[in-house]
């Protein structure tokens, strides 16, 4: 008969082994990328952001979990809903919040916006609005990397939408052929604009595409941070050791509309699903088990509080006193046809 585990060892796997410095580091980005979210909410509704602006709030878990898993010289690429995984990538966030506010200081010099932060040093390779374009592009890069015979990884992420995109299935396809180190994840968070999964894919559970491939597949909650990390290792130590992609569906829940200019809960999702998701709402859940295995206390969340809300200040204030693109800028850095 197996022994009970001993109480240290209980926390010690409830907590994957990692150190608290880790731990609480998580928190600290996972908190900051809501609260960056939430003031940019508050600066589109001044009018202060121009274009469109997709907020990733109630998604944190997957960005700081999935983020944690990566080197430096590993990558990452993703749709217009980024700002989450661009902060948690180590992205400088007033670069994030100057590129919002359309200053020349920003992610693409002001010229992309909030669905188009970009940042070659920190190989996040954007930011792409059109649903599932960027995906055969992962693949690519994926591509790269192993001609190169590196031993690194390209997350790609992509929301359940995309799941129905072509070049979502040709991607999958070469990336199985070729073997290519690529993590594919799907941000299940049930709706593309207004439109839930129900209604927009014959197969609801999204990680049943892989199949059709022979590729390795995983399902994740997506409101649990640890989990998040445990099993985007698990796919990336794979890719990078035998050149193999994965197929993760994350399942997560965002809270806002689709994008800011769209209602919260609009026609097709009630307030009480809003609420109800919110109950599960992944920054409270990993506070509880920071606090429950005596990793932190109230006092604690109460500190990183107020310098997440002094990092988000200075974010505005940098982006405030920074200046537009100059007017020579216009055509460069973009395609002419
Ligand atoms: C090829 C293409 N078709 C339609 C659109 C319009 N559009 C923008 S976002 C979106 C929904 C995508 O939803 P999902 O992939 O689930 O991502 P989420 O917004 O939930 O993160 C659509 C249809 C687009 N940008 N590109
Ligand atoms: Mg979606």
């Amino acid at each position: 008969m197996s022994k009970k585990p001993a109480p240290a060892a209980e926390s010690a796997s409830r907590t994957l082994g990692l150190p608290k410095e880790t731990l609480l580091a998580w928190y600290d980005d996972m908190l900051l990328v809501r609260r960056f979210e939430e003031k940019a909410a508050q600066l589109y509704g001044m009018g202060r952001i121009g274009g469109f602006c997709h907020l990733y709030n109630g998604q944190e878990a997957i960005s700081t979990g999935a983020c944690a898993v990566l080197t430096p010289d590993d990558y990452i690429i993703t749709a217009y809903r980024d700002h989450g995984l661009a902060i948690s990538r180590g992205v400088d966030p007033k670069a994030c919040m100057a590129e919002l506010l359309g200053k020349y200081t920003g992610t693409t010099k002001g010229k992309g916006g909030s669905m188009h932060f970009f940042d070659r040093e920190k190989n996040f390779l954007g930011g792409h609005a059109i649903v599932g374009s960027h995906v055969p592009i992962g693949a690519g890069v994926g591509f790269a990397i192993k001609y190169k015979g590196q031993q690194n990884v390209i997350l790609v992420f992509m929301g359940d939408g995309a799941t129905n995109i072509g070049a979502f299935f040709e991607a999958l396809g070469l990336a199985q052929l070729w073997k290519l180190p690529v993590v594919f994840i799907i941000e299940n968070n049930r709706y593309s604009m207004g439109t839930s999964v129900t209604r927009s894919s014959p197969v609801e559970d999204l990680y049943k595409k892989a199949l059709a491939f022979d590729m390795r597949w995983d399902v994740v909650d997506g409101m649990n941070v640890l989990e998040v990390y445990q099993k985007v290792k698990q796919a990336a130590d794979i890719a990078k050791k035998d050149y193999l992609p994965s197929l993760l569906e994350i399942r997560t829940y965002r809270y806002r509309g689709h994008s800011m200019s769209d209602p919260i809960h609009g026609h097709y999702r009630t307030k009480e699903e809003v609420e109800e998701q919110k109950r599960s709402d992944p920054i409270t859940l990993f506070a509880s088990i920071l606090q429950e295995e005596g990793l932190a206390d109230e006092s604690y969340f109460e500190s990183v509080e107020k310098r997440v809300k002094k990092v988000v200040e200075d974010c505005v204030t940098f982006a405030d006193q920074s200046p537009e693109p100059p007017l020579e800028e216009l055509w460069k850095d973009v395609y002419l046809p």
